[in-house]
């Protein structure tokens, strides 16, 4: 097997076959003038379109493009075989229709430079610049606030861009226990507990898509691995 690469980029991916070819082209020509040497683990599950047909294309094509097919939808399940993938000192987790090179940028900087393990790209945080629907950065401040009360959640985003250093996380992915949507907080919420060093930096947010499930369709999933996430985290430890 070749040495590793310096960072991995995990992209959960769930029918994107619209813009996935696309993005990843971009990403790897823009992430070419990084002296660092970076690899995109695709990671998907479920799609009923040509994503993952477009993910096996991109991974033949491209030595540094490789992808993990994992059943049914559920991006916290997706994000967190993409992780495991990984082989990397560092990895980013990113979303297909943001694919934000100056984020990466950033939070390598700040992880090599401040002895950090984790940095968080927030949508919310003073100098962010959220410029999507107004309804969704509303969305994203009530599930802030939710977590918030739910399990002491002292940050300004868990759901989004984060890059951490993969072994001081490893740990903590192993401990979660919800997966979904909710998967990517929990992660945020038990580093945070666990005392690792942590970093948010304001983030621009402009998706090249609206998402692709419907934001109320997703309210009682959310909400039901809220609640689990809290019996987790404070009555379970
Ligand atoms: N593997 C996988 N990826 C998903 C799923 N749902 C969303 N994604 C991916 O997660 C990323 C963010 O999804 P998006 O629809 O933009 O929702 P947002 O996070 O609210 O902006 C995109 O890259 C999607 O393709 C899923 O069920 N499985
Ligand atoms: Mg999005």
């Amino acid at each position: 097997m070749s040495s590793p690469p310096d960072f991995s980029i995990v992209i959960p991916v769930f029918n994107e076959e619209a813009i996935l070819q696309a993005a990843v082209v971009d990403l790897r020509e823009r992430l070419s003038t990084f002296p660092e040497r970076a690899e995109i683990i695709l990671a998907e599950n479920g799609s009923t379109d040509r994503t993952l047909e477009i993910a096996v294309n991109l991974s033949q094509r491209f030595p540094d493009v490789r992808f993990v097919t994992i059943g049914s939808p559920n991006y916290g399940k997706a994000l967190r075989e993409g992780v495991l993938a990984s082989r990397a000192q560092y990895v980013v987790c990113e979303e297909i229709d943001l694919c934000d090179t100056t984020f990466h940028r950033r939070a390598l900087d700040l992880l090599k430079t401040r002895a950090l393990d984790m940095v968080i790209g927030s949508k919310l945080l003073r100098g962010a610049q959220d410029e999507r629907p107004f309804v969704r950065h509303a969305a994203s401040l009530l599930y802030n606030g939710l977590l918030r009360v739910a399990v002491g959640f002292e940050g300004t985003d868990t759901h989004g861009l984060k890059a951490f250093d993969r072994e001081a996380l490893l740990p903590v992915v192993s401990a979660c226990l919800v997966d979904r949507d909710v998967f990517a907080s929990e992660l945020v919420v038990r580093a945070y507990r666990a005392g690792l060093r942590i970093r948010e930096i304001p983030v621009r947010v402009l998706e090249k898509r609206t998402p692709s499930i419907n934001l109320t369709r997703r309210v009682p999933n959310v909400l039901k691995n809220v609640a689990k996430l809290t019996w987790a985290v404070r009555i379970r430890g």
